[in-house]
């Protein structure tokens, strides 16, 4: 895969930016010959849409890849009120260094029927989804158009917990509990599903000598990512008492470039929808004490130091 004679693959990201889906766009951008980057689809989540579609055109323009089209999808999820988590990303969702206001224009189409289309253009089998945010956008693209759903070739996400149980409630994920509705739908859709919970993001911290090792790179890029992470670790330190910040959906593209670097469990995965307490909870059948089929590859542990590794010298590259 590294030499560039296979043939990469191709992805669309769906993204609620968010310094940790900054970091996964740049991952994806910096890794062309792994990964061909489709489009990137914007949904409310960390903040609201308007400032998730202008933030994943930042991160495209600070990876100098202005030509990448940025779609804006749903402004909300499809039948709750929306959560965001300014409390964690600041007010812009990518607070840290101020980076110019993009150039570059939003693509006219909508993000839901541009992963529709894609999916019926491209072969059977040969996008793959990396949601990174709520689901909102992947479950209205196949609820309205059912017939992509065999199309999709795997989804590898961030969201959920099993060990770490929640973030944003003690049960919940942030992105399964604003869109619990829409996590259902896609974790019911049959897909080959890959899930990165918090139960291995929380193995991924940027601990000081991380920080230090993008900073070290001396690029512009290097500088945004370590500033980024400082700025996110500020936040998890004092909630967690942790020695950094999970550095959450960069483990998404991770993955797609050295999955050696996880392991996990095929298991079976059910979302909580009903219960007020619960709401978002991913009932991840670890121990396989039930008889419900697997949907979904739960990753449970990463190599924290390959994964570091492989992210400063892919970032360096930029
Ligand atoms: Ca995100």
């Amino acid at each position: 895969m590294q030499d560039g004679s296979a043939t990469p693959r191709n992805i669309i990201i769906d993204t609620d930016p968010g310094q940790d889906d900054a970091v996964a766009i740049l991952l994806a951008l910096a890794s062309p010959n792994e990964v061909n980057v489709l489009g990137i689809t914007a949904v409310a989540g960390n903040v609201p849409l308007e400032l998730t579609a202008k933030n994943a055109r930042i991160v495209c323009e600070l990876a100098g890849h202005p030509e990448i089209p940025v779609h804006a999808g749903c402004d909300r999820p499809i039948a709750r009120t929306l959560v965001t988590a300014e409390h964690v990303h600041g007010k812009t969702g990518l607070d840290g260094p101020v980076l110019p206001d993009p150039t570059m224009p939003l693509a006219d189409q909508h993000a839901v029927a541009f992963i529709i289309e894609t999916l019926r253009r491209e072969p059977e089998g040969t996008v793959t989804l990396c949601p990174l945010g709520p689901l909102t956008n992947i479950a209205t693209a196949f609820a309205e158009a059912p017939d992509i759903i065999p199309r999709v070739a795997e989804i590898v996400l961030m969201g959920g917990a099993y060990f770490e149980v929640g973030n944003i409630t003690p049960a919940a994920e942030f992105n399964i509990y604003v869109d619990p509705e829409a996590a259902k739908a896609v974790f019911a859709a049959g897909v080959p599903l890959v899930v990165m919970p918090l139960d291995v993001t929380h193995k991924a911290l940027t601990t000081a000598p991380h920080i230090a090792g993008f900073r070290a790179l001396g690029t512009r890029v290097g500088d945004m990512v370590a500033a980024w992470t400082d700025f996110f670790e500020r936040f998890d330190k004092e909630k967690y008492g942790s020695e950094g910040a999970p550095l959450h959906d960069p483990c998404v593209i991770a993955y797609l470039l050295q999955p050696e670097l996880f392991s996990g469990r095929l298991i079976n995965v059910e979302i909580e929808v009903d219960s007020p307490l619960t709401r978002g909870m991913t009932v991840a059948d670890w121990w396989g004490v039930t008889d419900r089929a697997p949907n979904a590859l739960f990753i449970g542990d990463v190599d924290a130091e390959g994964f570091f590794a492989l992210l400063t010298e892919r970032i360096g590259r930029l």
